[in-house]
């Protein structure tokens, strides 16, 4: 197994699990044999995107909500390269919902993996577009307003091809089987992934 880790060591709160999320993506790198020289790693903002700086593959560390249109104009100029974008809910049901949709209907081959802990983590735990309805969060002390998104009907809903699946951090093997499917397939890849915030997010039971 290549060694994917880079020098810089992760500063995510203990027990959060963006470490499995860190651990599953080199796992699934390494069983798929990503030509790492063909490889591109697109990361959001929040504590998810923070991955960038622990990952030794190359990659652009881009704007909140903005990783999926990073990820699309890389493909686009580079049809050869493997793109990944990997973000938070936040970023990327949230500010960048437009940009998902647009990608997913378009087919557009590459896999989008999100870190869904139904909080804005990285700005101290705010209500995001998965927070289920009720939900006490710091913005949210009497209890969250609306109902929350369902990302996988929403990507199947604009293009019934694409391929959407829901995994959880409490199921690492799941995590990993389900990101080498996605990157041998050809077309527009959703993997939502339940990642629990240890520091935020105790109260949603994720
Ligand atoms: C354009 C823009 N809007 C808002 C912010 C502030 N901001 C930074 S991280 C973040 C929340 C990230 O939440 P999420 O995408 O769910 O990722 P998490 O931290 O939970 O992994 C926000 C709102 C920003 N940096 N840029
Ligand atoms: S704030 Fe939450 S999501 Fe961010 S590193 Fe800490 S436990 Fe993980």
């Amino acid at each position: 197994m290549i060694d994917l880790k880079s020098k810089n060591i992760p500063t995510w709160c203990p027990g959060c699990h963006d470490f499995i999320i860190f651990a599953c993506l080199q796992q699934a790198i390494n069983k798929k044999e990503i030509d790492l020289k063909k490889l591109v790693i697109v990361y959001d903002i929040g504590c998810s995107g923070n991955m960038a700086d622990f990952l030794k593959v190359f990659g652009v560390h881009s704007l909140h909500g903005r990783s999926i249109p990073t990820a699309v104009g890389i493909k686009l100029a580079r049809p050869d390269l493997t793109v990944i974008a990997i973000g938070g809910e936040g970023g990327i049901y949230g500010e960048g919902m437009a940009h998902l949709i647009a990608a997913a209907r378009l087919n557009i081959d590459l896999t989008v993996l999100v870190a869904n802990n139904q909080l804005y983590s990285l700005t101290t735990g705010q209500t995001s577009p998965t927070t289920p309805k009720g939900a006490k969060t710091k913005s949210t002390p009497q209890g969250a307003p609306s109902v929350p998104v369902e990302p996988v009907s929403l990507v199947k809903t604009v293009n019934p091809e694409a391929s959407a699946v829901h995994v959880t951090c409490l199921k690492p093997v799941e995590v990993t089987e389900a990101m080498v499917t996605a990157f041998g397939n050809n077309g527009f890849n959703l993997v939502d992934i339940d990642q629990l915030c240890v520091t935020f997010g105790k109260q949603l039971n994720s």
